[in-house]
C-alpha cells in the first residue's frame, strides 16, 4: 500500500460550471472535443517539479513557510518521497506530464560524481512511477544557476572551469531526459547575462553560450535524444540583462550562430511581461518565425514587476494564448507547463490543488474561447480584408518581388495625393472578442 501524502483530497474530476465543489474542474473536461481534438490533447498540461515539489515559499525577506520534505529525513529519502508525492499530485489532478531541473529531483552532494550517482538512483524510481501512473516527461533541464560556482554565469562564465561544470551537468541532464523518454529539453539561461558591462566581454560570452548549445545538441542526438530543444527567453532576473531577452533577441542569436534549425521557443507568460511585451506578442513572434514550441503557463503581477510565477487565472490572456497556439497548428512535442507556485501564505497541501485547478480551468476556458473566435471567423476575415491591397495590382507585384523602386514611384506619382485607407476598427474587434467570451 503506497503512502498517501495528500489525505482528504480525492481525484479531481470534471463537474461542470455549476458545481460548488472547489476541488473539481468546472471547465477542464479532458475527453471533450474542442477544435477537433480532446482537451487533453490540445492542452498537454504539465506539473513543474521545482515549484510544486521543492518550492517552500521563501522570498527575499523571509524563509520558507511550506514544508516540502514529505516526511523524509535524509536527503535521499526526502527526494524519493518528493517523487512519490509528485505522482500522487499528477494522478489526482489528471495531469499527464511533468518537467524538472536535475537539482529538483535528487540531492546535490559534495561532488559531481556523488550527485550524479544520486540522480541515477532517482531516475530509476521516476521511470518506475511513470510506468505505473502512465505519466510522461514533457522536458528536462539542468539547473545551471543555483550553485555559487555559477555566480558569473554558466556557459557565459569568465571561468572555463565553470563552463565545464555547466557542460557536465547538461550532459547528465540530457542522459536522464533521454532515459525517461523526455519530449523536450529546455535551455533557460539562468545567469547567462551580465550585471555590469564594465567587467564583461559580451562577444566572447555569446560565442561561448552558442558553443555550449551546439555541443549539447550534438551530444543529445548522439545518444538518441529525439525530443525538441527549446530556449526560454527572459529579459532580466537574476541578472540585470539576460542575453535571451525575448523571442526576437533569441532569433537573432540563433541565426547568427546557425542554430535556428535546432531550437524552438519555450515561452513563459511572466517573462513576456517582464520584457514589456504581452504574452500573446511573444507567442506571435515565435509563430511567424516558425519556432513556436512550448509554454510555461503562469502570470505575473504587473504592479509588483518581478517574476512572481503565479498560477494563471486571467482568461483573456489564456484565450489569446490558445488562439496563437491553435494558429501555430497546436502543440507537437510541447505543452502547457505550470511554471507557477502558490503564494507564500497558501501553505497547506490543498492550496497546490486549488492552484492547479485554477490554472487548468483558466486554460480550458481559454481554449474554448479561442476555438469560438476562430469558428466565428470575423476576426480572421477582418485581417484578411485589411490586406486586400496586396492581392492584386501593384500590391501583388510587391509580394511577388516583381516591383522595382521605379514601379513603386510610378504608382505613387499616378495616385496624385490620394491614398484610400480604411479604419483599423480596434474597438469593433474588441467588442467581438468580449461578445464571444461572455456569450
Ligand atoms: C525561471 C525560469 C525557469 C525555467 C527553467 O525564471 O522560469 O524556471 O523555466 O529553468
Ligand atoms: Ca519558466
Ligand atoms: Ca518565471
Amino acid at each position: 500500500m503506497m503512502r498517501e501524502f495528500f489525505k482528504g483530497i480525492d481525484k479531481i474530476t470534471y463537474e461542470g460550471p455549476k458545481t460548488n465543489n472547489p476541488l473539481s474542474f468546472r471547465y477542464y473536461n479532458p475527453d471533450e472535443i474542442v477544435g477537433g481534438k480532446t482537451m487533453r490533447q490540445q492542452l498537454r498540461f504539465a506539473m513543474s517539479y521545482w515549484h510544486t515539489m521543492c518550492g517552500e515559499g521563501s522570498d527575499m525577506f523571509g524563509r520558507g513557510t511550506i514544508d516540502k520534505s514529505f516526511g523524509g529525513n535524509t536527503p535521499m529519502e526526502i527526494f524519493k518521497n518528493k517523487a512519490y508525492a509528485a505522482f500522487e499530485i499528477m494522478d489526482k489532478l489528471d495531469i499527464d506530464f511533468f518537467c524538472f531541473h536535475d537539482r529538483d529531483i535528487a540531492p546535490e552532494y559534495a561532488t559531481l560524481r556523488e550527485t550524479n550517482a544520486g540522480l541515477d538512483a532517482v531516475t530509476v524510481l521516476l521511470k518506475d512511477l511513470m510506468k505505473q501512473y502512465n505519466k510522461k516527461l514533457l522536458w528536462g533541464t539542468a539547473n545551471n544557476f543555483s550553485n555559487p560556482r555559477y555566480m558569473h554565469g554558466a556557459g557565459t562564465s569568465c571561468s572555463a572551469d565553470a563552463f565545464c561544470f555547466a557542460a557536465a551537468q547538461i550532459k547528465k541532464a540530457l542522459e536522464i531526459t533521454t532515459e525517461l523518454g523526455g519530449e523536450g529539453y529546455v535551455f533557460w539561461g539562468g545567469r547567462e547575462g551580465y550585471d555590469t558591462l564594465l567587467n564583461t566581454d559580451m562577444g566572447l560570452e555569446l560565442d561561448n553560450m552558442a558553443r555550449l548549445m551546439k555541443l549539447s545538441v550534438e551530444y543529445a542526438r548522439s545518444i538518441g535524444f529525439q525530443g525538441d530543444f527549446y530556449i526560454e527567453p527572459k529579459p532580466k532576473e537574476p541578472t540585470k540583462h539576460q542575453y535571451d531577452f525575448d523571442v526576437a533577441t533569441v532569433m537573432g542569436f540563433l541565426r547568427k550562430y546557425g542554430l535556428e534549425k535546432d531550437f524552438k521557443m519555450n515561452i513563459e507568460a511572466n517573462h513576456a511581461t517582464l520584457a514589456q511585451h504581452t504574452f500573446q506578442h511573444e507567442l506571435r513572434v515565435a509563430r511567424v518565425n516558425g519556432v513556436f514550441g512550448s509554454i510555461d503557463a503562469n502570470q505575473g503581477d504587473l504592479l509588483l514587476g518581478w517574476d512572481t510565477d503565479q498560477f494563471p487565472t486571467n482568461v483573456y490572456d489564456t484565450a489569446m494564448c490558445m488562439y496563437e497556439v491553435i494558429k501555430a497548428g497546436g502543440f507537437t512535442k510541447g505543452g502547457l507547463n505550470f511554471d507557477a507556485k502558490v503564494r507564500r501564505a497558501s501553505f497547506e497541501g490543498a492550496d497546490i490543488f486549488h492552484g492547479y485547478i485554477a490554472g487548468m480551468d483558466a486554460f480550458a476556458l481559454g481554449l474554448k474561447i479561442a476555438d469560438r473566435l476562430i469558428v466565428d471567423g470575423r476576426i480572421d476575415q477582418f485581417v484578411e480584408d485589411r490586406y486586400q491591397s496586396y492581392k492584386t495590382g501593384i500590391g501583388a507585384d510587391i509580394v511577388a518581388g516583381k516591383a522595382t523602386m521605379d514601379d513603386l514611384e510610378k504608382h505613387a506619382l499616378a495616385l496624385g495625393d490620394v491614398v484610400s485607407l480604411k479604419s483599423g476598427r480596434q474597438e469593433y474587434l474588441e467588442n467581438i472578442v468580449n461578445s464571444i467570451m461572455f456569450q
